[in-house]
């Protein structure tokens, strides 16, 4: 990776990975695009910043080939609440835009990223240690796109060559940029709320597990992932990645050993509730790891304390 473009620069992961990737690989190096622009963000002030609708394929292509990035990681997507809500839309963004960029690196020979998801598993995946390779029939829109958009990487690898790799993410949690749309969601709401109001509402329900991953750790990874040694890659996409299987009432044990008082409740929204128990409870990330080294630092103690310390100090500036 030389000279990077990056998709859906604004969002959640984008926020996080343009920082970190201008800090490893040079600042002119790292060309961020959104289909918005903000004023005074860091993405845009810090490096070249261009404005890019991913469902315009020539324009994904002029800019790829102007600023001649030999890398493109496409992030824009809409997330699986949002995906459940406007089915057709998801279709048209998520398919849509991963074609495009696909279609991109290869007319441009680059190297390709786009993060999958634990959505890409459904009801009749084994829910407990899911295995890399297993059972893949989900039943929300945004798993159908994640399905297809695995499909589709490993076909330009196969058919074209492209140099497709990805990962399954978990549910990411950071305190930069909020996630939008989400089903693992409440795992950063209840950070904030735990800070601003020490209560926090959970529209998951009491014992939903799901898999977790804080943001630091799933930067190293795309960049673990995107250096590895090609010859070492059996799976190339989608590999499974988690730090942590966790459900409500544990991230409310931890952030108590902080906040004593914090208080947690239910009100379970039964549409997110019913994509949470479509998808596993943990998965299984030893071909990450035996593949090309994945190891997630944080736990759920270690992500909390840094998560409330770092929130607590910037929700303090945005008041001063
Ligand atoms: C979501 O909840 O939609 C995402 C994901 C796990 O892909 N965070």
């Amino acid at each position: 990776m030389k000279k990077i473009l990056v998709t859906g620069a604004l969002g959640q992961i984008g926020s996080e990975l343009i920082m970190k990737l201008r800090e490893v690989y040079g600042a002119d190096q790292v060309v961020a695009t959104d289909i918005r622009k903000k004023e005074a963000d860091p993405v845009v002030d810090s490096g070249p910043f261009e404005i890019l609708d991913v469902t315009d394929g020539n324009r994904m292509f002029e800019l790829a080939k102007t600023h001649q990035v030999d890398t493109i990681m496409h992030l824009a997507a809409l997330l699986s609440a949002t995906a459940e809500a406007k089915p057709l839309l998801a279709w048209n963004l998520n398919m849509g835009g991963l074609v495009n960029a696909l279609e991109a690196a290869r007319e441009l020979n680059c190297q390709f990223f786009t993060p999958s998801s634990i959505g890409a598993f459904g009801p009749s995946t084994p829910k407990d240690n899911t295995p890399q390779d297993t059972i893949q029939r989900p039943t929300t829109m945004y798993g159908v796109n994640k399905v297809s958009g695995e499909l589709l990487c490993d076909y330009y690898y196969q058919k074209f060559g492209v140099d497709t790799r990805g990962v399954r993410f978990p549910g990411l949690i950071s305190y930069v940029a909020p996630p939008g749309g989400g089903t693992t969601d409440y795992a950063v709401d209840i950070y904030y709320k735990a800070i601003l109001d020490g209560a926090y509402t959970s529209y998951i329900g009491k014992g939903t597990y799901m898999d977790m991953m804080y943001m630091p750790d799933a930067l190293n990874a795309i960049i673990a992932l995107m250096e590895a040694d090609p010859s070492k890659l059996i799976h190339r996409n989608a590999f499974n990645v988690t730090a942590m299987s966790i459900e409500p009432e544990d991230v409310a044990a931890a952030i108590r050993k902080h906040i004593p008082t914090f208080a947690l409740s239910y009100d379970v929204d039964p549409v997110r509730q019913a994509i949470a128990d479509s998808w596993p409870n943990s998965i299984d990330a030893t071909a990450a790891m035996n593949e090309w080294g994945f190891k997630a630092e944080f736990d759920l103690e270690k992500m909390t304390e840094d998560m409330l310390t770092k929130l607590r100090g910037k929700l303090l500036q945005q008041v001063g």
